[in-house]
């Protein structure tokens, strides 16, 4: 009996000792390995450098910046929503940072996954064309819908749709580009998606003033990053990364002060900048690990601001994803 127990326990350790690996796989590639969307403007589409940029893109610097202290050191690899997990699941990636939201079947069942905490509140949205004037989404009935499968979009869809006794036409479209083009050709009368999403989607059409987001908001859509399940530690650093970038903007901390607060007094930032504390030991990184990356991406503001915030191309006011002591929901569990 005692033996068998104590199989038990090499097992448990062993599988335990295998799984935590994802750092050390990472280090000794020498470079992150972090999924994306294929093109979403704002948050991971290629500028007019041919660089990959946005706000799902800077969580992944700051990310490689905790642990390389070098931004640049990420590969990534777009995926469509309906190969997203599976990526991960497979290792084809070390994180899945893509407009994804966190929902109950995406952490259970076969392809399950861990969502490392919510990076931006998103909800799903509706986008019309000016004429006919339509000026709520209960006047939709029987209208054409086109959207991406393999998305919590289509499944609110369909419930929206049923919820309200109203008849839908969905068109599936294996991209959100493809979708898009058949909104713009009137092959759709609707355009469904994130919110968030459709701020860029209607940036890009030829004619952007034609088209009106409806200001119903349909469902919540906690974006995130996700990990796999089997690896605690790594799981660690990807939420502590995203919780350090909320404090850090909470603490007045950004890339252009993160030096100062080297040499503070105060308590709180004395843990953040690794002089008290030894959190970065306790997760595997330098001492150094949040500074590193608010020096490399700024604070949570400033990847806001520059990604998507109302003085970027999209101009998406804070809103829900403003800092919970100032009016949002934003909240970090505190670094100590
Ligand atoms: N947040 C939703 C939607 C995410 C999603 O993939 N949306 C599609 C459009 S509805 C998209 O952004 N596609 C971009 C791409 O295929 O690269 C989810 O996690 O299911």
């Amino acid at each position: 009996m005692q033996r068998l127990a104590l199989a038990a326990t090499l097992v448990l350790a062993g599988a335990a000792a295998a799984s935590a690996q994802t750092l050390k796989t990472v280090r000794d590639r020498g470079k992150l390995v972090c999924g994306v969307s294929q093109g979403l403007a704002g948050f991971s589409a290629h500028d007019d450098k041919g660089q990959w940029a946005g706000f799902d893109v800077d969580f992944c610097r700051a990310l490689a910046a905790a642990i390389f202290n070098d931004p640049a050191k990420v590969e990534f690899v777009p995926l469509a929503a309906n190969e997203r997990f599976e990526a991960l699941v497979q290792r084809r990636i070390d994180v899945l940072s893509r407009n994804s939201t966190w929902a109950l079947e995406r952490e259970t069942g076969a392809q399950g996954v861990l969502f490392a905490g919510i990076t931006y509140h998103d909800g799903q949205g509706f986008m019309v064309a000016r004429r006919p004037a339509v000026t709520s989404a209960l006047e939709l009935d029987g209208a054409t819908v086109c959207v991406q499968p393999g998305t919590t979009t289509e499944a609110n869809l369909r419930d929206f749709f049923q919820a309200n006794g109203m008849k839908l036409e969905a068109r599936p479209y294996p991209t959100a580009a493809e979708a898009l083009k058949a909104f713009e050709t009137g092959t759709c009368d609707v355009m469904t998606r994130d919110m968030s999403a459709l701020y860029a989607d209607r940036l890009s059409l030829p004619r952007p003033a034609d088209a009106v987001i409806l200001p119903d908001v349909i469902s919540k859509e906690p974006l995130g990053p996700a990990v796999r399940q089997d690896d605690v530690a790594w799981f660690n650093i990807v939420k502590w990364v995203g919780f350090a970038l909320v404090n850090a903007e909470e603490l007045g901390i950004s890339s252009q002060t993160v030096a100062d607060a080297m040499n503070s007094a105060k308590p709180d930032v004395r843990r953040f900048v690794g002089a008290d504390g030894g959190f970065g030991a306790r997760l595997g990184l330098d001492p150094t690990w949040a500074v590193q990356a608010v020096k490399a991406v700024g604070n949570y503001a400033e990847i806001y601001e520059r990604n998507v915030g109302v003085q970027s191309r999209l101009g998406i006011p804070r809103g829900l994803n403003q800092l919970w002591n100032l009016g949002g929901i934003l909240y970090a569990p505190p670094l100590r």
